[in-house]
Order: C-alpha cells, then structure tokens, then sequence
C-alpha cells in the first residue's frame, strides 16, 4: 500500500514537470506551472492599490489571476509579482487589460505564466526602469503580452534568470531618449518566438548567453541597431533563425550589429541557406533571416548573407544549438503574417498595437517618433465589459461548467485537477483562446 502511494506519487510528480504551461507553451519557459497547486484570485476593479486590485492579486504566491473588469489600470508605482502566479489576461471582459504609469518585475517570480495583457509604462513611470524586468528567477513564460513605452528598457531579462519564454508578444516604442527594446541576456536561457519589436532605436533585442531567437519581426528600429550580438567578454550561444528585419523611417544602421568571435550563432539551417517548396503558398521559402532595407512600400527583402557585412564580426555554428524550438518553424514571410495578425494582446487589439501594425504593413514608410506616449494619444480607451455569472465564485462562468460537466454551485471544482493535467479553472481560460 505504501510503495503504491509513493509510486503514484512520483508519477505524478514527474507528469507535473512536463506539463506545459498551456497548450502552445512552448521554448525554454514552457514548463512553468503558474498557480496551478493555488487559489483562485478574481480581480474586482481597477483600483491601482487594495482588496480586489491587480497589484493585490500579485503580490501572494500560488494564484491563478482571472478578470471580473475590463479597461485601464492606472498604476503610480511598479507592480511587482511573487512566485507561481499566471495571470489570465483572457479572462478579462470587454477589450482586455491595460496597465499603465509604471513597469512590472517578475524577478524572482518563479513559474510565471503571464498571458494577454498591455503592459504600458510611459513617461510618468520611474526614470531608469524598464516596463518589464526580470534579473532572477526560474521558469516563466510570457504569451500575447503588449508592452510599450519603457523609460529605460522595455522588456528586459538578464542576471541570473533561468528558462524564460516570450512568445507572440508586441515589444514596442521604448521612449526616447533611451528608446530600447531590451536586453536578453542571461546563461540560464531565454526562447523569444513570434514576437514583434517595433519603435525601438536599439536593442531589438541586445543578446548574449545563452538565446534562441526565431520567427520574429522587426520594424522601424533607428540609429542604435537591430539586433545587437553580445559585444562582451562573456560567451554567447544563440539561434538566429527564420526572423524578418524590416527598415522603417527610423531606421539608419543595418539590422545586425556588434558581435565578436565570443557570440557562437546558428542561422537556420547552418551554415548555409535551405530552400524548401511549400505546397500551401507554391513558393519557394528559402530558410534563413530575411532585410528589406529599402523602405518603398513593398515586402521585398532576401536573405542575408553569411558573413561578416550581413551578420557582424561573430562565430557561425554547423548546426543549431539544440533548444526547444517552436512547434511549427515559419519561413520568414509566414512569420510576417502570423505575428501581424495574432501577436500582442490581440483577443482585441487597442489603438497603440493597431497602429504598430499598420506601421509594419506600411513596409518602411510609416513608423512613430516619440518621446512620449501622449504624441500617440496614451494607453487609448479599454471598453470595461461585463463579466459572466459566475455563482460559486470559483472562476470558471456557470455557463462553461454546465457545459462541461461541473457544478456551478460547487467552488471546489474549480482547482481540481481534470484528466489532462490542467486544473478546471486553466481549462476553462486556456480554452478562451
Ligand atoms: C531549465 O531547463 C532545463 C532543460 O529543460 C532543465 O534541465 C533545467 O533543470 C531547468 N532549470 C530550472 C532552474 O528550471
Ligand atoms: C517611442 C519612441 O521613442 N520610439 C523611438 C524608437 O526608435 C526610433 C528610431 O530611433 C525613434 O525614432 C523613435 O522615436
């Protein structure tokens, strides 16, 4: 009877492990656990502060964070997030969630699963601070984050953090005069998939250790760089694969800067270019990063070279360094259009990433130049919405879980652990989207 327990036990501890953070987790983060073995916590209203805020729902460990409010979050300071929280910014009625005024930490945050959320900071949000930081900590996956408008950086994981993914997310309009992206520069790994950076002078992103960089977009970066390869001592280890680097107004510096023989890079597939035919679009996809530097109005960019014009003075690899890659690996041109049509908060999208978007798909001729956020008319308006009933209280609307099979009179069902793995309550908000 004991050692059937303690079987049990470690089979399902070991099934824990490998769970996904949700399904389409994916990279070097997609392990982490969020508030999973928590409590359900409903955010209540928009108070920056106090019982029912979002600052309050963050601030305690092991929560699973779900929305009864729609609109915007007007924070006077940095909100900072404890450990194994994921906050379901799809759960939120009308057009979503906005945060704006200052920036967020995760450091420290372990099994952060962070989805669907604008994350604004903005003029008014501490001087030297970056919209998002993340300096320490393990296991943390961001999804259809929009985050916008950092003092310093905007999104920014360095120091010892370990494991961290962001995927499907819009990086954008680092304020001048520092205007970055971010940094991505930690040992312990970080996976950015699918992302679009945008309106950054610099750092889109700055990278050294170890990084796997695929499928992203990026647009309008100016006179400080694209994609900054390490420059330092430290040895770096990093996949440059299938990205698409589009000039803008802004843009004066080709898309690869810096690097040196420390930064050990792969470009899909190594060391040189791959043609494949793809049977859904008849066309050629030739397998590699992709620069349209021409700024005409047109998507008419080629693959870049493998040397030292193209990329800056760094290491080229035979093969990839062996990272948990994306799912499904896009060429280019189809990450172009996956991550124009889906990435960001994108259930809805508010005025700043519509506008980014349409930055983009103005292929060099359109790209905003601010140094404040209100040049481009603030964090815009959020429609509140109305939140389902949801009679028990535990997160999941009575609608879903008569359709599901549980009691909308019974709060207990809420964080049980279905068959799949998930809680009810993660199968219901995974299911939003
Ligand atoms: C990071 O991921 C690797 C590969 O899955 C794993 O071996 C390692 O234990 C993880 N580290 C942490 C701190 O989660
Ligand atoms: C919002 C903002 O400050 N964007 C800047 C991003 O970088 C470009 C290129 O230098 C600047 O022109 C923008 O002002």
């Amino acid at each position: 009877m004991k050692l059937t327990l303690s079987l049990w036990a470690a089979a399902t501890t070991a099934a824990a492990a490998q769970q996904l953070a949700f399904p389409g987790a994916e990279g070097m983060g997609r392990f982490a656990t969020g508030g999973r073995f928590g409590e359900v916590f409903k955010v209540t209203n928009l108070a920056d502060s106090g019982a029912g805020s979002l600052r309050d729902a963050v601030s305690q460990p092991n929560r699973i964070v779900v929305f009864d409010v729609g609109g915007v979050i007007n924070v006077e300071s940095r909100v900072v997030v404890s450990k194994n929280v994921y906050i379901a910014g799809q759960t939120a009625p009308g057009d979503g969630i906005t945060v704006y005024g200052d920036g967020w930490s995760w450091s420290n945050a372990n099994d952060a699963i962070t989805r669907y959320i604008r994350i604004r900071m903005g003029r008014g949000g501490a001087s030297g601070k970056d919209a998002i930081t993340i300096a320490e900590g393990a296991r943390m996956i961001f999804d259809h984050v929009s985050v916008s408008w950092g003092r310093d950086e905007t999104f920014s994981i360095s120091g010892t953090a370990v494991n961290v993914t962001v995927q499907d997310t819009i990086i954008a309009q680092g304020l001048e005069t520092h205007s970055c992206g971010g940094l991505m520069q930690t040992d312990g790994g970080i996976s950015l998939f699918r992302n679009l950076y945008v309106d950054n002078n610099t750092r889109n992103p700055k990278v050294k250790g170890v990084n796997d960089f695929q499928n992203n977009i990026i647009y309008n970066w100016g006179r400080g760089g694209g994609y900054i390869a390490g420059d330092s001592a430290g040895q770096s280890y990093a996949n440059i694969i299938n990205n698409y680097y589009i000039s803008g107004p802004s843009t004066s510096v080709t898309a690869f800067t810096r690097g040196n023989q420390n930064f050990h890079a792969c470009r899909k597939p190594c060391p040189h270019g791959d043609q494949s035919f793809n049977p859904l679009t008849g066309r050629i996809d030739v397998k590699d990063n992709f620069y349209d530097p021409n700024t005409n109005g047109e998507l008419d960019g080629s693959a870049l070279c493998e040397s030292s014009t193209c990329y800056s003075d760094i290491d080229f690899q035979d093969s990839p360094f062996n990272y948990p890659g994306p799912e499904t690996l896009h060429s280019p041109q189809e990450a172009l259009d996956i991550v124009l049509a889906n990435a960001g908060a994108s259930i809805v999208r508010d005025s700043i990433d519509t506008t980014l978007v349409n930055e983009v798909r103005s292929y060099g001729l359109d790209g905003s130049l601010i140094a404040n956020e209100d040049e481009v008319g603030g964090p815009g308006v959020i429609a509140g919405g109305n939140a389902p009933t949801d009679s028990d209280g535990d997160g999941i609307p009575d609608e879903w879980e008569k359709a599901n099979g549980l009691d909308p009179n019974n709060a207990m069902d809420g964080m049980a652990v279905a068959e799949n793995g998930y809680t009810n309550l993660e199968n219901y908000i995974n299911s939003l989207v």
